[in-house]
């Protein structure tokens, strides 16, 4: 108790936001990768997915010695960075906002928070990244690239900089960051720091962050004294809705075994890009069985932390009991809210107490109108 109440009175409290840009706010990653996978087939070699982890949160020169050193390019670092960034720049327009990006800068400036955008990347290739999304660019009192600063993070230059263009105090700003060095660079600074990695499974990287989050959608301002979303409705987070759907194929087995919870497991391989896209957790929505009917469903997208899969799956538990199985059956699936991560359990019992409780959350929610309105969706007796 000493110890818990020692730590919440060391706890900061925040004024200001300073925020990155790539893999925080918006997935340039994707973009970058689908860029290296065609133009490393040039050279005969193959773009690693893993390579991603040695050059999220570095500065471009540092990215691109990166590359050319791992894959032995017989090209200088300059020569490839003349052929990368003509076709990175054509590609620009194609980069997205994170889940939650959107929402949380509309908050922050709706609020009045100061914001500054500060990135390794160059001056400016922020501003034309973020001038495809809509109303970005005046949320941000500051915007400051690592050409602007003496060095990029891991050192603090940025967030100082940024934090001194504010008027604020180091101290006083809560930093957001997807990128390990990005993190040692806010807590150099002297900032709080709230990690939100890009990358699945590396939450044992991020140990000097104040706190490691799953996505923007788990970021609670409010334990940072910052104001509170007022979107939560009844514990659940309305999202844009997300439909997918297919044939009901075999899952691990272990869903009615193991828990006694069964889930209709979709393949995962049809929807391998919006799976990317979308954060890991539990969600819930209205399941259509062609010729069954529309019930509740409440589902987790993810790794099971619990059972540490090493694929990201799709789990729907449909809200009613059937008398037989329906594999194969084509299975509709409108996703329209969010109601927490996905978590690891110190039992097996407490796994399965945790899943009852988000399907009553699931089962209370899915009757307000802005959820019920969805179970006349045509998808789902299409
Ligand atoms: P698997 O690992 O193959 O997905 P599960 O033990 O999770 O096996 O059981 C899932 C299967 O159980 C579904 O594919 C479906 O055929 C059947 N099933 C029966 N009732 C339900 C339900 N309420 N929700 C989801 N699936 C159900
Ligand atoms: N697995 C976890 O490891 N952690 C979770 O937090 C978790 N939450 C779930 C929530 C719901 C609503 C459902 C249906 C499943 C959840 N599971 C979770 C997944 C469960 O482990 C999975 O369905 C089984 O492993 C079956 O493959
Ligand atoms: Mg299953």
């Amino acid at each position: 108790i000493i110890i818990m109440s020692m730590s919440n009175s060391l706890k900061k409290l925040s004024s200001c936001v300073l925020i990155d840009l790539d893999g925080t706010l918006i997935n340039t990653d994707g973009v970058v990768s689908d860029i290296l996978r065609k133009y490393l087939s040039k050279y005969g070699k193959q773009w690693d997915g893993r390579e991603a982890l040695k050059i999220v949160g570095k500065t471009p020169l540092e990215a691109a010695t990166t590359i050319v050193e791992d894959y032995g390019l017989p090209c200088g670092v300059d020569e490839f960075n003349s052929e990368f960034y003509p076709l990175f720049s054509a590609q620009m327009d194609k980069i997205k906002s994170l889940p939650g990006a959107n929402r949380l800068i509309r908050h922050l400036n709706g609020h009045g928070v100061p914001m500054a955008l500060a990135s390794n990347s160059s001056r400016a290739n922020i501003e034309s990244k973020i001038s495809y999304h809509q109303g970005w660019k005046d949320c941000f009192s500051v915007i400051i690239g690592s050409d602007e600063v003496s060095k990029g993070k891991p050192s603090p230059d940025l967030f100082l900089q940024a934090a001194r263009k504010l008027n604020r105090d180091p101290g006083e700003c809560l930093v957001i960051e997807d990128s390990v060095p990005g993190v040692l660079a806010g807590k150099a600074a002297g900032a709080t720091v709230i990690a939100v990695p890009s990358l699945p499974k590396q939450t044992h990287l991020y140990t000097s962050a104040d706190e490691v989050i799953n996505s923007l959608l788990d970021l609670k301002p409010e334990k940072w004294g910052l104001p509170p979303f007022q979107d939560w409705i009844e514990n659940t987070l309305p999202i844009d809705p997300w439909r997918i759907g297919g044939p009901v194929i075999k899952g691990f087995g272990r869903g009615s075994k193991v828990l006694g919870i069964p889930t209709a497991n979709l393949s995962t391989k049809d929807y391998a890009e919006e799976l990317v896209e979308h954060p890991s957790g539990v969600y819930f929505g209205w399941a259509g069985l062609a010729t069954r009917g529309v019930f509740k469903m409440v589902m987790s997208i993810g790794w099971n932390p619990y059972f540490n899969n090493t694929e990201k799956t799709i789990e729907p538990w449909l809200l009613h009991d059937f008398t037989e199985d329906f594999y194969g059956e084509e299975l509709c699936l409108i996703i329209v809210g969010y109601i927490r991560p996905e978590a690891n359990f110190p039992s097996l019992e407490s796994l399965v107490a945790k899943i009852h409780e988000d399907r009553e959350v699931a089962e209370k929610a899915l009757d307000l109108p802005s959820y019920a309105k969805f179970k006349d969706d045509p998808y789902l007796t299409k």
